[in-house]
């Protein structure tokens, strides 16, 4: 496939500062050469322009709701006109409100094509909130919700009328930090949830097997990856550090296993904070599992997958 990158350096829904730095360090970590390594054609498609943070208090339950808007909508029209080119679009983000615009240009893809889509969400948290629920006002913790039709109607409507996905399409994995409230809106809405629980007692090979199940040449996958999924021991460049995360070998494997599958049709990579990392570890993890969810694989398994013919 032709990767397509796209930058969106903003952290207008986030609680910290920072994400705005997100695609620059992915840059600087190597994600072009890593992909290109495996044999994936790159064009960096360069950086969105919006609207500067203005670290305002919610107003009604949403911060900065006016600019979120517009960030969104270069997202879908970015990410929208990489799709119609043929390209698999990578989101750079930026914090995670921006896969309103990414998955909402995604599902109107599909849609057009009657393909099926399957929206895997790499997350510590839910990110089901609504203006009633949110204990912060923060719009990264609201884009699934909108996405399912629960948010302000520019968000909401932001792919045209309708919700942009159904709670079926979606499975989350990694969660270990939902708001009361939200917790019993998600049960409500039937998502499927692989919680740290599910993946300590299960397995990620279990998990991911589930999360995949049903997945056929149909499907387009988009991976919603959110870098707070990782354990905060091997990722501490993000902004919402929750502790008990998959570990290298775990979030290895979940990579692999989607790759396995053929399936991926595009990628948002959010929430990477510059400002906490560690002389750009977390950026440069990203860029390893990256290039496992492109196909990069050990020795072993190449020698395996040979001999099998
Ligand atoms: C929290 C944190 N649930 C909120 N959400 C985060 O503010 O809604 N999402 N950090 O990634
Ligand atoms: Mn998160
Ligand atoms: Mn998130
Ligand atoms: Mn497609």
């Amino acid at each position: 496939p032709t990767v397509a990158l796209i930058g969106a350096p903003t952290d207008v829904g986030a609680g910290a500062r920072g994400a705005s730095m997100g695609p620059e360090a992915l840059r600087v970590a190597g994600l072009h050469t890593a992909l290109a390594h495996h044999g994936v054609v790159v064009e960096d498609w360069g950086n969105l322009s919006g609207p500067a943070n203005p670290w305002q208090p919610a107003v009604d339950g949403y911060r900065h709701l006016d600019e979120v808007v517009q960030w969104n909508r270069a997202v879908h029209r970015a990410v929208g006109a990489a799709l119609a080119q043929g390209r698999l679009p990578i989101l750079l983000g930026g914090d995670h409100c921006l896969a309103v615009g990414s998955i909402s240009a995604v599902a109107q893809h599909c849609r057009a094509r009657g393909q099926k889509l399957r929206v895997l969400w790499l997350d510590a948290h839910a990110d089901f909130n609504t203006s009633a629920l949110t204990p912060s006002g923060n719009l990264h913790g609201m884009p699934l919700a909108c996405l399912c039709g629960f948010g302000p109607a520019a968000l909401v409507h932001l792919g045209g009328q309708g919700p942009a996905v159904q709670p079926q399409q979606v499975r989350q994995i990694g969660i270990r930090s939902v708001d009361a409230g939200e917790k019993r809106f998600v049960h409500e809405q039937g998502l499927e949830v692989y919680d740290m629980r599910y993946i300590d007692e299960m397995g990620m090979r279990h998990t991911m097997e589930q999360a995949l199940a049903g997945v056929d040449a149909d499907t387009h996958l988009h991976v919603s990856f959110d870098v707070d999924f990782l354990d905060p021991e091997i990722a501490p460049g993000v902004g919402t550090t929750v502790p008990g995360g998959p570990t290298y070998r775990e979030a290895q494997l979940c990579m692999e296993m989607i790759a396995d599958t053929g399936r991926l049709g595009s990628l948002d990579i959010v929430e990477l904070n510059p400002a906490l990392d560690v002389r750009n570890r977390t950026a440069q993890l990203a860029v390893d599992l990256v290039e496992s969810l492109f196909g990069k694989s050990t020795l072993m398994r190449e020698h395996q997958v040979r001999r099998r013919g």
